[in-house]
């Protein structure tokens, strides 16, 4: 059954009012239309006055102090980038996480234009001690008791080798002040936390970071006292425009039984290319290969699509599923965790035929 987020309680309908998700019909567009992409912003959308510079600083040779000019002046790169909160599918985890309850609609393709990050930190010239680049924005708040600028870390290697880019334009505009004005980073690939809106600094550290957001929170694991795993890119996942109509108030979806459907998506993973979805009618029993769209790039998702034909009236369950080039694919059910990180468990979408 469709995943039910069960009792939310008014903080985090106050979340859910302030961050929306994709409607899933948007599946439609390869490239997300900026009001609806996704928005998940932590604290305050923070004012960004004239006075806003870019800092490269820390353990490098030649600190940098670049103006939005300064920072368009560099040589710049256009990408389409899938994005996708790593905490989408929350809402379906038992027992019950507690956050922005996203249900599947948590991700978003933008085309994001902006600087490569690697030719700038060799400008800045990193010294030998450096062992990761600290990430931070200009909006800040409490979290689990911390007071803190919200701030993320790569290793060098992930900095340099990831294709990250300090990106000022999403969609052919300069970005909207909810997704990073004016400057933000963009690591292809991995989950939306990484992705630093209204980057203001960027610093060289001697020492793994230790920040909230990076060492506390977006960590794999069951226990408060496990230190887990840091959860990086994307798991594979597809998804799918649920078809036919929606009654108003449960959304449960209505088609005709006499005629084919044609039931369409998309699928993505940060570990490698899709190479596999497959589509089941029957809640999962059984499953067949979907047609796929081409690979516009290596990390935007990939258009898949099915011809269905109900077998006649009544209720069935859709599902899809992706495998990615790593060989890895997605759970049945939930995979449970504090945060209720990477639940990449297979979308269900009720059906009535008639
Ligand atoms: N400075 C800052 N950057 C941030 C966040 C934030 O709250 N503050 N939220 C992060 C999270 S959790 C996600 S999922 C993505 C969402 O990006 P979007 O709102 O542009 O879709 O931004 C990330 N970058
Ligand atoms: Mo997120």
């Amino acid at each position: 059954m469709d995943p039910q987020p069960a009792g939310i309680s008014r903080e985090e309908l106050q979340l859910a009012a302030r961050n929306h998700g994709m409607p899933l019909e948007a599946l439609r567009h390869e490239i997300t239309p900026v009001g609806l992409h996704y928005l998940l912003v932590h604290y305050d959308i923070p004012a960004v006055g004239e006075e806003w510079r870019l800092r490269v600083d820390g353990r490098v040779r030649r600190p940098l102090e670049l103006g939005l000019d300064a920072v368009r002046a560099l040589p710049s790169v256009t990408q389409p980038v899938t994005m996708e909160c790593a905490g989408n599918g929350r809402a379906a985890m038992e027992p019950h996480v507690t956050s922005q309850p996203w249900i599947l609609e948590a991700v978003g393709t933008g085309e994001w234009t902006g600087t490569p990050l690697a030719p700038l930190l060799e400008q800045a010239g990193l010294l030998d001690d450096a062992v990761e680049i600290v990430f931070e924005g200009l909006d800040r708040g409490l979290e689990g008791g911390d007071e803190q600028t919200y701030g993320r870390s790569l290793t060098i290697e992930q900095a340099v080798e990831d294709g990250a880019i300090l990106a000022y334009e999403l969609n052919g505009a300069p970005l909207p002040s909810q997704h990073g004005y004016p400057l933000r980073l963009v690591v292809p690939g991995w989950y939306g936390m990484t992705n630093v809106k209204w980057l203001s600094s960027i610093t060289a550290v001697s020492e793994p970071f230790a920040g909230y957001q990076q060492a506390q929170s977006y960590r794999w694991r069951r226990e408060e006292h496990e230190a887990g795993r840091p959860v990086t890119r994307m798991m594979p996942r597809a998804l799918m425009a649920p078809p036919g109509i929606p009654e108003f108030l449960s959304r449960e979806r209505t088609v005709s039984a006499g005629q084919p459907v044609a039931v369409q998506g998309r699928a993505w993973s940060g570990w490698g290319p899709i190479e596999l979805v497959e589509f089941s009618a029957d809640g999962g029993d059984s499953w067949r290969a979907a047609e796929l769209g081409e690979q516009a790039g290596p990390h935007v998702w990939r258009g898949w699509s099915v011809n269905w034909q109900p077998a006649g009236a009544g209720r069935y369950e859709l599902c899809c599923r992706a495998t990615d080039a790593t060989g890895a694919s997605q759970p049945l059910h939930p995979e449970w965790n504090l945060g209720g990180y990477e639940n990449n468990a297979v979308q269900r979408v009720p059906v009535t035929a008639r």
